[in-house]
């Protein structure tokens, strides 16, 4: 699928320390040592309606590990996928008398646009579930002819994968039973469904129904592929087995991140699909979690067609903390307006604080598991340092060193910002 136009991305003078990031899977923050070409899938929209906050403050929080990455010398084999066909697109194409087809296609292109504006990179590999269908069919197959499958003899033509016989199965999410149970019942599962061998047994392919659109599957089956499937099937025809970071929202930790996983590791017979899984927290409107089925919803796309500067939408959702749930309120735009129109004088001014100690500190914030408040504060201090002289109308500091404060510091700060938070000034 056409993935979207890659912002410029400058190049920093030296290097900061290594990435490090809490792993769903251990529980504590860990070292991320990736190989030359470090490698990252990242869970992509369900594309049935615009992009909103949620959605884009998780995409930026993976921008940002891109953007570590390629500041610590290392290419970034990054892939997302799009779940365009499922439940939600049919249901909302239905309701509408629209082609679920048609609008996959126009939200998938909005949410590049919303992408491109908020100058997030692109994956290398943006693929989406229809066009994957033959490969995820022949992955359902493996595991089916492996013993590892089976289908309901209830004439629905559904096959689950046999959860019992995969050992690594609970372990991305650390969850005990009680709760997967829950939260796959909440999350799209069937625990309760008649004929599976076990309750939090997944579906990897649902025969055809009624008004459903179909295409040839395993075995023959006609029908279409489980969602977990998707995913860990895209992931292994790219990137491959033992990848650096699976990302997404915190609300994919289970079951689709396990399942995902599970899926990959009982299909190569290897662990793991995944050294890290790194989950961003729910941005929220008005006390609840935003969803489109909640319809609590502010889009990037309105905010853009507001004439919002997309910096400023960044910037906003970059002044919390990726891992803390948080709540969007217009006060958190009008501050992030606010802070770049400082930056944006600061930069703007011919001399400057010294450089070197704001690269150094956003570099060690954002190391340190994607500290983004961290980082905006260092840079906050840059511009009342650079602005102080300028608004009491006084030199630089007399003690500066032509060196330390400097006409090359404005530019440098520029670029830092640009290269790691993503802001174009
Ligand atoms: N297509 C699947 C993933 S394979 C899916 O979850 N699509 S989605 O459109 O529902 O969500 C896209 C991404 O945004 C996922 O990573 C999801 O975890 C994240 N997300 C959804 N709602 C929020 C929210 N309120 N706050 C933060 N992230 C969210
Ligand atoms: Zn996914």
């Amino acid at each position: 699928m056409l993935s979207w136009p890659a912002p410029l991305l400058p190049t920093l003078p030296g290097a900061g320390p290594a990435l490090r990031l809490f792993d769903t899977a251990r529980g504590e923050v860990v070292e991320i040592s990736p190989d030359r070409t470090a490698r990252m899938y990242v869970c992509g929209i369900t594309p049935y309606d615009a992009t909103h906050l949620g959605h884009a403050a998780t995409y930026l929080a993976f921008d940002l590990v891109n953007r570590v990455w390629r500041d610590a010398g290392h290419a970034v084999h990054y892939v997302q996928n799009v779940t365009d066909a499922d439940d939600p697109l049919f249901e909302r194409a239905n309701r509408d008398g629209e082609d679920w087809i048609v609008l996959g296609m126009r939200e998938t292109a909005l949410f590049r646009e919303d992408m491109t504006a908020l100058r997030v990179l692109p994956p290398e590999d943006y693929v989406g579930a229809v066009e994957s269908i033959p490969r995820i069919a022949a992955h359902v197959e493996a595991l089916w002819d492996a013993n590892l499958a089976y289908s309901l003899d209830d004439g629905t033509g559904d096959v689950y994968h046999d959860i019992a016989q995969a050992p690594g199965f609970g372990t991305e999410s650390g969850y005990d039973e009680a709760t997967m149970l829950r939260l796959s019942a909440e999350r799209g599962g069937d625990p309760d469904r008649a004929g599976k061998r076990n309750a939090l047994d997944p579906l990897l392919w649902r025969g055809v129904r009624e008004g459903e659109p179909s295409w040839p599957g395993p075995r023959g089956v006609p029908g279409r592929p489980g969602w977990h499937v998707e995913c860990a099937s895209i992931a292994l025809d790219t990137i491959g087995m033992g990848f650096d970071v699976q990302g997404g929202g915190s609300d994919l930790v289970f079951p689709h991140h396990e399942y995902s996983a599970v899926h990959a590791e009982a299909l190569t017979a290897t662990k793991p699909f995944a050294r890290a899984y790194v989950h961003a927290a729910m941005i929220g409107l008005d006390g609840k979690k935003m969803s489109k089925s909640r319809g609590n919803l502010v889009f990037v796309s309105r905010l853009r067609g507001d004439g919002v500067d997309p910096m400023g939408v960044r910037l906003a959702l970059l002044s919390g903390h990726y891992r803390t749930d948080r709540a969007w309120t217009p006060d958190l735009l009008t501050a992030a307006l606010a802070r770049l129109d400082t930056w944006r004088r600061a930069t703007e001014l011919p001399l400057g604080a010294p450089a070197g100690p704001v690269l150094a500190a956003v570099r060690e914030r954002l190391t340190d598991d994607l500290d983004t408040p961290g980082a905006l504060a260092a840079v906050d201090a840059w511009a009342s340092a650079t602005l102080a002289p300028a608004a009491s109308g006084d030199a630089p500091p007399a003690a500066a060193s032509l060196d330390d404060w400097d006409e090359q510091s404005p530019t440098v700060v520029r670029d830092v910002v640009d290269a790691l938070l993503g802001i174009a000034l």
